[in-house]
């Protein structure tokens, strides 16, 4: 874009109050000052519900007596490894959550660095595509103010969670090649209010058998999306080489990427 043209938009744009009007941009160039356009929670909120053509209606939320007494744990109870018996002894003083691949900021967050953010607690309930549901209270920070910090590039369409399971009993491999469990949200799910990376269940620090230190919650979708001991988060334009390729552990397997409720 040319600098007069580039500057006349930006006066444009200063021209909208608050939030960046994205409407009349779609067909801008990724010149230097976009990068900055997504850092903001509203403006990639705005740009992912465009970009997908779709809004954030919320999940319902429970109230307090309808909290399950002990919420069910499933899958990965326990990742296993002497690389995650070391964080966890040590309080997870140690664990990192990484964000990078397309961004314009990769991150290395400690959980103390999580915690400080602002935080979001809700009621929800979790449906397991294997036949159950659990209502439980999350608190954790939401995504997309995470991503935010990390600045998406305007290529990036997908987040994939790299957890510190491997998959080992399932196929009988050993725990060295087996694969980790991995799961992706599109920017959309992953830009949703709702869609959390929680680090309390019930008010209390996240149990191992749910996901320690951190965990996705994203309220519209089915339990598998809802990946446990996350430890990297990178943006993708397409999940198509990554392990299977069909965007998730299960995914892989057979079910599908898109697992709303
Ligand atoms: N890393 C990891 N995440 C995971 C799984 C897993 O095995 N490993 N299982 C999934 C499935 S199928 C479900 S139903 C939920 C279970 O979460 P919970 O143990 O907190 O109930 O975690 C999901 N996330
Ligand atoms: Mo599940």
């Amino acid at each position: 874009m040319a600098e007069s043209n580039r500057r006349s938009f930006l006066s444009k744009l200063g021209a909208f109050t608050g939030i960046l009007a994205l409407g009349g941009c779609t067909d801008l160039d990724q010149s230097e000052w976009w990068p900055n356009v997504l850092s903001s929670v509203e403006a990639l909120t705005k740009w992912t519900q465009r970009l997908f053509a779709g809004g954030h209606a919320l999940a319902p939320e429970y109230t307090k007596p309808e909290i399950a007494p002990e919420f069910r744990a499933n899958g990965t109870l326990d990742p296993g490894t002497a690389d995650y018996h070391r964080l966890a002894s040590n309080g997870f003083h140690d664990w990192r959550l990484t964000v990078a691949g397309l961004v314009e900021h990769p991150l290395s967050l400690s959980l103390d660095d999580l915690m400080k953010l602002p935080a979001r607690t809700q009621i929800t309930r979790h449906d397991c595509v294997e036949g159950w549901s659990c209502i439980g209270e999350w608190t954790g920070t939401q995504l997309a103010r995470v991503l935010a910090m990390a600045a998406p590039k305007p290529s990036a369409r997908y987040a994939v969670f790299y957890c510190m399971d491997p998959m080992g009993d399932s196929y009988g491999t050993s725990i060295k090649e087996a694969p980790y469990y991995y799961e992706t949200l599109d920017l959309l799910e992953a830009t949703h209010p709702q869609t959390l990376l929680a680090y309390k269940l019930n008010g209390e620090m996240l149990p191992v058998a749910h996901g320690a230190p951190v965990r996705v919650r994203a309220e519209r979708q089915l339990g598998y999306k809802q990946a446990k001991f996350v430890e990297r988060i990178e943006l993708v334009e397409s999940y198509q080489q990554i392990e299977g390729g069909k965007g998730g552990y299960w995914e892989d397997q057979g079910y599908e990427q898109w697992g709303g409720i």
